[in-house]
């Protein structure tokens, strides 16, 4: 542990960053209609020389926002029979459920060319937080930049799935299995300055894509709007702007009658590869554009 984690550590905090014991970044927010609200995580691991160390996931979850619980790791790179062997590379992930089932998707490599071999893994539970095994990965994407996984689940119980970096994003709709696309991937039209990170919601009938974009070590986030949760899209602007950290990576979700969202910063470390996650209120002006998000501290 880095001293200023064993500072931070232990300091109870209704503020950012929401958790402090260890280091936590690319959060995905579901609230499963249990009265909590799950945190699916990427771990950054000390020392931070890159993000090849991150090989774990932990889910934190809270009933007001306030007091988190650490439900501990849920799965790491040894985990993943068909994974790099020398593992680590588990980043940004995202969660499903259906029919009694937890899905967590999580982008990690299947060779020692890291670079070249990324899959999308699925690992599947009873529950939300504990329990999960390793499925295999899915087949079927477009075979580019395959990290950051996002599942969408629309009010009619479809779930979609995006993914994508490096400037280019795809989506379409999952299959009963859940790892299978029906239909095949397109691209997601008419997002501006597209990095990585999508994160898909609805709010009011209009589907909001979310995703980091490409300002040099200093990423915001940016959104578009479509009347359809695969487009085309209509970019509406910035509405996070830098947080301090080299990359931005969010997740947007309605929990208790708030819309809030999950990002992170470094604040705790001062290094872009050693990130905390944080929580700031969301604001929707009448026409459904997102106000800039106030980010607090401390
Ligand atoms: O955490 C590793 C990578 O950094 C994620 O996959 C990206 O979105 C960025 O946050």
């Amino acid at each position: 542990m880095n001293d200023n984690l064993q500072a931070a550590a232990g300091r109870k905090t209704a503020g950012n960053p929401i958790v402090t014991s260890i280091y936590t970044a690319d959060p995905s927010a579901h609230a499963w209609g249990d009265g909590r609200l799950y945190i699916y995580a990427s771990h950054d691991m000390d020392p931070a020389r890159g993000c090849d160390l991150m090989d774990r996931y932990h889910v934190f979850s809270s009933a007001d926002l306030v007091d988190w619980t650490d439900e501990g790791e849920i799965l790491r790179s040894g985990d993943v029979a068909w994974g790099r062997p020398e593992g680590g590379f588990m980043w940004a992930p995202d969660a499903a459920f259906k029919d009694g089932v937890y899905y967590f998707y999580y982008p990690h490599p299947s060779g020692t060319d890291w670079n070249g071999t990324w899959k999308i893994g699925v690992a599947t539970s009873s529950e939300p937080a504990r329990g999960f095994r390793d499925q295999g990965y899915m087949e079927g994407l477009g075979g580019f930049a395959m990290i950051d996984p996002c599942v969408f689940e629309d009010e009619d119980g479809r779930h979609y799935f995006y993914y994508g970096g490096g400037g280019r994003c795809q989506g379409g709709e999952l299959g009963e299995d859940m790892m299978s696309i029906r239909g095949g991937m397109a691209d997601m039209e008419g997002l501006e300055d597209f990095h990585e990170a999508a994160w898909v919601f609805k709010r009011g009938g209009l589907y909001y894509l979310t995703y980091a974009d490409n300002l040099e070590d200093n990423n915001r986030m940016r959104y578009a709007t479509s009347a359809s949760p695969l487009g085309p899209w209509t970019y509406r602007g910035i509405f996070l702007e830098p947080t301090g950290c080299s990359t931005t990576h969010g997740s947007v979700a309605e929990f208790k009658g708030g819309w809030y969202l999950f990002y992170h910063n470094q604040a705790i470390s001062d290094q872009g590869n050693l990130r905390s996650m944080c929580i700031d209120r969301m604001e929707f002006e009448a026409d459904g554009s997102i106000r800039t998000v106030v980010q607090t501290a401390g």
